[in-house]
């Protein structure tokens, strides 16, 4: 059957309404690009997501690596959000008993729930984890996505696993509206997948990252998301870097379109 448009999908009926908003906002924006700010410091951080805002769907923070974090930051961080239309997700990686998570992503020095439209979480203490967060996000229309898979070596949320992440996603998808992983794990076009360990150049980085290329993971994938930190950031011009990784993942978007019909 002829794949559906990421503007398609937005409308679907049973698209998490954030998944919609981010479905939308891709397809006018016309970037499937996630930038991952690993930044450590908030004034870089926030000048990455202002020169590179135009360019992506979707920022991507790891807020405990800042060391000066302060709540005025994840103001300013929104304030580019809503100039430059993007979603903030914040990549904390919950992974313990639901009352703990409600507790790391509501409160704390971080109040993530308060700043990050999207957060992801391991299924691995099973379907409570989903639960608290779920308890705290969906008042605020947050929503979340599961790992299913990882880039790194020797990742063990393989086969059985991950399929049972897919299970817990469609079992909570008031919540859940996507994945982390390396390629299309679910066949519902309503959920949003999204890949990380991407670059040009396929390799490594020495300490277990594996990379593929946009084109890889989007187009023979079936990924929705480029996730790209270091192809990025250790580029010497950041701005043509992000222009060029934003039109190799959506060429490579337009291509699987135009494949499928
Ligand atoms: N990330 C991965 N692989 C995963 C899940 N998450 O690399 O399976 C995250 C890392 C980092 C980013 O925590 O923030 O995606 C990848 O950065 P890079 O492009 O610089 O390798």
């Amino acid at each position: 059957p002829a794949e559906l448009s990421y503007g398609d999908r937005a409308q679907l009926q049973n698209t998490h309404p954030l998944a919609a908003q981010l479905l939308r906002l891709m397809e006018e924006k016309k970037t499937n690009l996630c930038v991952s700010a690993d930044m450590t410091g908030c004034e870089e951080l926030l000048q990455l997501a202002d020169s590179l805002g135009p360019q992506m769907c979707v920022l991507k923070t790891h807020v405990d690596i800042l060391q000066d974090f302060s709540p005025a930051f994840t103001q300013s961080l929104k304030d580019l959000g809503l100039k430059h239309n993007f979603l903030i997700f914040e990549d904390r990686k919950f992974a313990d008993i639901g009352n703990t998570v409600k507790h790391q992503y509501e409160g704390g020095l971080y109040q993530i729930s308060s700043w990050s439209h999207i957060v992801n979480a391991h299924a691995v203490p099973g379907p409570g984890v989903v639960k608290g967060l779920s308890a705290v996000g969906r008042p605020l229309d947050r929503g979340c996505v599961l790992i299913g898979q990882m880039s790194s070596q020797g990742s063990l949320a393989t086969g059985d696993y991950t399929q049972a992440v897919v299970k817990m996603a469609e079992e909570h998808s008031e919540f859940v509206f996507g994945f982390i992983s390396g390629a299309k794990i679910s066949n519902k076009p309503e959920f949003v997948h999204m890949t990380p360990g991407v670059q040009m150049q396929s390799g490594g980085d020495g300490l277990g990252q594996q990379y593929s290329s946009p084109d890889d993971v989007i187009c023979k994938r079936g990924s929705d998301i480029i996730i790209v930190g270091r192809g990025i950031l250790g580029a010497s011009d950041r701005v043509k870097a992000a222009a060029e990784y934003r039109e190799a993942g959506w060429n490579a978007y337009t291509k699987r379109l135009n494949t499928s019909s």
